[in-house]
């Protein structure tokens, strides 16, 4: 008997659908048992139904229940004493003083609403619990606005500017592809419902290759392993598309009827001959060459590309120039190919009246300002043009702000669903920031994380199994409803609710205000008017927890073309680009790196993808998921080891441009030469040195969209 019919026939617990909150392409429907007699819930497991969930949750998931009834959760506000140390306080009192201290930051005259900033990212990707809730209060104090580039920003304007929208094929197709490039992505970490598709596609002969620097999982697990240099996508693709287009392997018809600059295309392509690109990308040119013919003529051929691929100063162009890939082939044509990014753009979802930005519009005068997240120790400096670096410009022809332009300093910092102190980059700019005794720092967490350690305030959040809410996907085409399934952990409160209470204690009188959260979600989905939500009812969501978008089946979105662009057709010259101040046509744009390592040879490049047991820096706190990673570290090749006196085992300083952490070197040819690897995201606890990886990331810019630069880090490696 499976766990599922195992707790429906018992009448002694009920089973509850829900849906996985957390920042992951596979969005996973679940279902819960709880006991009736004391609310605890009991298990937890994929909802069987759910057609990429298929039963099964990932290793981290599976232990939700311990996080969520872990030892450490916060079950109390918190409040910091004169003395320093955090100590419990009621809801009453902490809303009270919240408040009365944003109402005094507000009435400031030099002051005023822009001096709050909300900060936040992918605690949870719900529509409510993420930024629906907080966005009303938001609009309707005027606070400052977040740009939230941390994680896909470079990739999703590449992609805009060529296909239009994050649109791609249906994962559930993979299991057609006669050829699977992984390019840039850790399927079996970062998206392993995809993975049981592609074995079924290797079982009927596709063959799997893994474009990627380093030699993960996935990599061991494919048919071949691509090593290539961090930041230098673009040039393969480039020289991909010159042996295609040489050998007249594109499709010509397709490329006809639904592209547009085909010839300044072909133009480009013409000096990227692969023995260029095997130069930049350290792919031999044979390689290359072989899998420009490959992918041109096994079809269907699918693409997976993802965000790792895109945290480079290039990452824009890069991804840009792989989405050409699928048009230039005609793969789109076929069920099984194409290219498959992000899936979010599916879903038109009309967000007005959850957010509320009419709140906003309200209020009359000029927007406020909006910082760029990964500029948060620049957005909290007292220096006015530091300030102003933080100010969001996320295309080259946005003018550059200037100090007269940064407006007043932060004053009050309210975090949630984020951990900036282990996240961001330029960890020391952040702690300075944090640090400022005259900033109001408030944290709404589950855990006592690096960020919440620092807050004057810390408010305890529930989590999925104890609020209401509903999701989206940026990896598939399922909507999702989320049901509490237990009572709240403690005393803790939805984000909604703390929001609802400090606005009603700000006296804002909207009655948006006291809509409870059940109300809400009924409210947004009766508002979508989107044919292609057309089937999915409030009724539908309660009875079995989730609903495929009303999308033809099989959904080939772009098999006879119609990209939503300005052309209408897949730009491989955008005029939109060259209107906001970029190549128009795809480019190759260097790593920022390669500019230190051309003038100093003993530099290197540092990556820090995912360790395969954590979520960004969440789930590090549980134990059996710890203990899996065992340690931080910083994988090192053998040649790269050797001169530098490096030996396995042993610790080495790790120093970039802007800080330093101390790691255990781990000798292995599984990473290319010249570039090292920390898989991260650690607390800063469980650091030899109590400093994390994101010490050395700058707070640069990639290409497009303001995004960050964790894989684009230059650094000298030497022992301790
Ligand atoms: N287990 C687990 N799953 C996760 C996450 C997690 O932290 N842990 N994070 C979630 C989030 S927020 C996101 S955004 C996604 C991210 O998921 P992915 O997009 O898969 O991104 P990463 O895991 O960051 O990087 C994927 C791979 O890209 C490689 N890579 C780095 N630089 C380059 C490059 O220049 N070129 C190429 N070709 N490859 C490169 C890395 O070595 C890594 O193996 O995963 C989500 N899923
Ligand atoms: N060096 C390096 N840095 C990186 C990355 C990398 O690969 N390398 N990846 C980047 C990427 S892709 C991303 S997306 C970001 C992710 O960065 P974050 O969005 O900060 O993700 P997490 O580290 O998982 O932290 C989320 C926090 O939200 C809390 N949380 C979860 N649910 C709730 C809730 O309902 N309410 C409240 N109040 N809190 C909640 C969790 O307890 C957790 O502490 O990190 C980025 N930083
Ligand atoms: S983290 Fe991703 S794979 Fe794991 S349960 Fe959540 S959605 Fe599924
Ligand atoms: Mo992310």
């Amino acid at each position: 008997m499976s766990r599922r019919d195992e707790h429906r026939t018992d009448p002694g617990t009920r089973v509850i659908t829900g849906v996985c909150p957390h920042d992951c392409p596979d969005t996973c429907a679940w279902e819960v048992a709880v006991s009736r007699d004391d609310e605890r819930a009991l298990d937890l497991w994929g909802h069987p139904d759910h057609p990429l969930t298929a039963g099964r949750l990932c290793g981290k998931v599976d232990r939700y229940l311990e996080r969520t009834y872990h030892p450490e959760r916060l079950r109390t506000p918190l409040r910091r004493e004169p003395g320093g140390a955090l100590t419990p306080i009621s809801w009453t009192q902490a809303i009270a003083e919240i408040s009365a201290r944003l109402r005094a930051i507000i009435d400031d005259p030099r002051h005023g609403p822009e001096a709050i900033l909300p900060y936040s990212y992918g605690g949870t990707l719900g529509l409510l619990q993420g930024e629906g809730a907080a966005s009303r209060l938001w609009h309707a104090l005027g606070a400052s606005q977040l740009a939230r580039t941390i994680c896909a920003e470079a990739g999703g304007w590449g992609h805009r500017y060529t296909t239009g929208r994050a649109l791609g094929m249906d994962p559930l197709d993979f299991a057609r592809a006669r050829l699977v490039v992984i390019w840039g992505s850790n399927t079996l970490t970062s998206n392993m419902h995809l993975w049981p598709l592609i074995t079924r596609a290797r079982k009927q002969g596709a063959r799997v290759i893994v474009i990627d620097p380093a030699n993960t999982r996935t990599a061991r697990a494919a048919d071949e392993w691509i090593a290539i240099r961090p930041g230098t996508d673009a040039a393969l693709a480039l020289a991909l598309m010159r042996v295609i287009i040489d050998e007249g392997l594109h499709d010509r018809d397709y490329v006809a009827r639904h592209t547009v600059g085909f010839d300044a295309l072909r133009e480009r392509v013409r000096s990227w001959d692969p023995a260029r690109a095997e130069l930049i990308t350290g792919v031999p040119q044979a390689t290359i060459t072989r899998l420009a013919r490959d992918y041109a003529t096994v079809r269907p051929a699918a693409i997976r590309v993802n965000y790792g691929l895109q945290r480079h100063r290039g990452g824009g162009m890069a991804v840009r120039a792989i989405t050409c890939l699928p048009a230039l082939i005609g793969s789109w044509r076929e069920r099984g190919g194409g290219l498959l990014l992000s899936s979010s753009g599916s879903f038109h979802l009309d967000r007005r009246g959850l957010d509320r930005p009419d709140l906003l519009a309200a209020r009359g005068g000029p927007p406020p300002r909006t910082f760029n997240m990964i500029r948060l120790g620049d957005a909290l400096s007292l220096e006015p043009a530091i300030r102003a670096r933080a100010l969001y410009r996320p295309r080259p022809v946005d003018p550059t702000p200037t100090a007269a332009d940064a407006g007043p300093p932060v004053q009050a910092l309210l975090v949630y669903n984020c951990n900036p102190a282990a996240v961001a980059p330029d960890l020391a700019a952040v702690r300075r920031g944090l640090g400022r005794a005259d900033l109001f720092t408030v944290v709404l967490e589950h855990f006592m994380t690096d960020t919440a350690a620092l807050a004057d305030y810390v408010l305890p959040a529930t989590t999925q199994l104890e609020h209401w809410d509903a999701h989206k996907a940026y990896g598939h085409l399922y909507f999702a409803l989320n049901r509490p399934a237990i009572p709240p952990v403690g005393e803790s409160l939805p984000n909604s609710e703390i929001f609802r209470r400090l606005a009603r204690a700000l006296g804002l009188r909207d009655p948006c205000f006291d809509e409870d959260d059940e109300t809400i979600l009924e409210r947004f989905v009766a508002a979508q008017t989107h044919e292609s939500f057309a089937s999915i009812t409030w009724a539908r969501l309660l009875e079995n927890g989730f609903a495929r978008l009303a999308l033809p089946e099989p959904y080939l979105p772009f098999a006879e073309g119609g990209f939503p662009t300005p052309s209408g057709k897949c730009e491989f010259y955008s005029q939109t680009m060259q209107d906001d101040g970029y190549e128009p046509v795809p480019d190759y744009t260097p790593p920022a790196y390669e500019a230190v390592t051309r003038g100093d040879p003993g530099a290197l490049c540092c990556i820090s993808p995912p360790a395969h047991s954590f979520l960004n820096s969440s789930f590090v706190n549980v134990e059996r998921l710890r203990r899996r990673e065992r340690a931080p570290c910083l994988l090192i090749h053998p040649e790269d080891a050797g001169p530098r006196r490096v030996v396995d085992g042993a610790s080495v300083v790790v120093e970039s441009s802007v800080g330093r952490v101390e790691l255990p070197a781990r000798v292995t040819s599984d990473v290319v030469r010249g570039t090292v690897l920390a898989p991260g995201i650690w607390w800063t606890r469980d650091t030899p040195d109590g400093r994390g990886v994101n010490e050395l990331t700058p707070q640069d810019e990639t290409d497009m969209g303001g995004g960050a630069v964790f894989y684009d880090i230059a650094v000298r490696v030497r022992p301790a």
